[in-house]
């Protein structure tokens, strides 16, 4: 087996990607409720992305988009496409799976007990339009990470306790291959808005991992955070190898996480972005931190793929032109063009999963190739839509032509069998 790397796995995102206003406390999503999407377009930002990195010579792999609408979810709640009302419609067809980052929690190899990869698929049962992603998540990182040799693929956890995945969950380490420090962060208030990641959720993912407790931390996430529209924590804090990239109002109880972080990890450097220099507003609205922080195998240094956004929020700018001038770890800056999820709330980080694994034990249909991201440009430049109102969602026309859309997409890639 050779070293483990990151890999960054991109949701593809779905031929239904539409505006539904379906997340309260996400700004974005309520901002752009009941606008025109354009899956096409969508997709295509987001092959390119996966390119983009690919280019700097990360790894990449995917996921396929979920089966939607779902019309099993539907029936059992007693209705169907044409009968739901209109928001329960909505969630039916929501392409949200495309947010890779809130599928599952990842623990790699260096960090467990047993020494195999953990994953544990999150439950996302605070928002019902993700309450019902999880079992068709969960076939897919089964038939991807299938090798029980190296990989641990673990049901959600139980209700009550909402879990989003890695969205909340931080690793620090020397290099990626060595044993790391897990942060989780939890939510108990967001002031109006729901706090989705609960610290029961959170300790029992540790416990299932199998985690050493020395190598464990959990972190509340500050209610103003939640409260400004920082829906996970990845809205307002970013980690990768031995740095933490943070807003300073990120956490409820700053300076103890800080000074546990050293304590653990003494190699560790936290980069704490002030609210002077950058207001919580304004890293919420350009997803400054909801960035893909990432090691760049030419040289070592560390690159910020972000999303165009902060390019056009000029204090945002400001702020990391400072950054990359002075002589820290992270060097580059990398601006990327995802706009159609990020009207819905999902910037570059949201639409990957990390899993740090040797891409030889993973199912090969998953891992990316510039051929096979051709073949799939291929079949959203034929497939998928171009446009889609949320007034459209009744249209039968529309409803085959998604489902049409997605055959193609897993017949392209060999992975029919999940078509249901
Ligand atoms: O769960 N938006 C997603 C965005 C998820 C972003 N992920 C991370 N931060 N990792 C959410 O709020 C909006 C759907 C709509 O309104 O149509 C939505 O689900």
């Amino acid at each position: 087996m050779s070293k483990p790397v990151e890999i960054n796995f991109d949701g593809i995102i779905g031929p239904s990607h539409n505006y539904a206003g379906l997340s309260l406390g996400n700004i974005a999503s309520s901002t752009n409720a009941g606008e025109t999407a354009y899956p096409r377009e969508a997709a295509l930002q987001g092959i390119a992305k996966m390119r983009h990195n690919m280019d700097l010579g990360l790894a990449q792999g995917f996921f396929m988009p979920l089966d939607r609408p779902n019309t099993g979810w539907l029936d059992k709640l007693g209705t169907s496409i044409a009968e739901a009302e209109p928001h329960i419609r909505a969630a039916a067809f929501s392409a949200s799976s495309m947010w890779a980052a809130n599928a599952a929690t990842v623990s790699p190899t260096p960090d467990s007990i047993d020494g195999k990869c953990h994953l544990t698929v999150a439950n996302l049962q605070t928002m019902p339009h993700r309450s019902h992603e999880w079992p068709g998540t969960f076939a897919q990182l089964q038939l991807a990470f299938a090798d029980q040799n190296y990989f641990a693929v673990h049901s959600p956890v139980p209700s009550p306790f909402g879990d989003e995945g890695a969205a909340n969950h931080m690793r620090l380490c020397n290099t990626h291959d060595q044993a790391g420090l897990e942060i989780f962060v939890y939510g108990k208030a967001g002031g109006p808005f729901p706090a989705r990641q609960h610290i029961e959720a959170s300790k029992a993912i540790a416990r299932t991992h199998g985690l050493d407790e020395n190598k464990v931390i959990f972190a509340q996430q500050s209610e103003t955070a939640i409260a400004a529209g920082a829906f996970h924590n990845d809205v307002v804090a970013v980690a990768n190898e031995r740095v933490l990239f943070t807003h300073e109002q990120a956490f409820a109880e700053p300076d103890v996480l800080y000074a546990e972080i050293l304590s653990k990890l003494p190699e560790a450097e936290i980069i704490i972005v002030p609210a002077s220099k950058v207001s919580l507003a304004d890293a919420i609205e350009s997803y400054l931190f909801n960035a893909q922080l990432v090691t760049l195998p030419d040289d070592g240094g560390m690159a910020l793929i972000l999303p165009t956004e902060a390019q056009g929020n000029a204090a945002v700018w400001s702020y990391l032109r400072e950054l990359v001038a002075g002589n820290g770890p992270i060097s580059k800056i990398c601006p990327v063009d995802v706009r159609q999820s990020m009207a819905n709330g999902g910037g570059p980080a949201c639409l990957r999963l990390r899993v740090v694994a040797d891409p030889e034990t993973v199912n090969q249909k998953f891992i990316a190739t510039h051929e096979k991201l051709d073949k799939i440009s291929a079949v959203v430049e034929k497939y998928w839509p171009g446009s889609i109102s949320p007034t459209q969602l009744t249209s039968v026309d529309l409803l085959n032509e998604i489902h049409e859309a997605r055959s193609q997409l897993l017949a392209a890639c060999g992975l029919s069998k999940l078509a249901s």
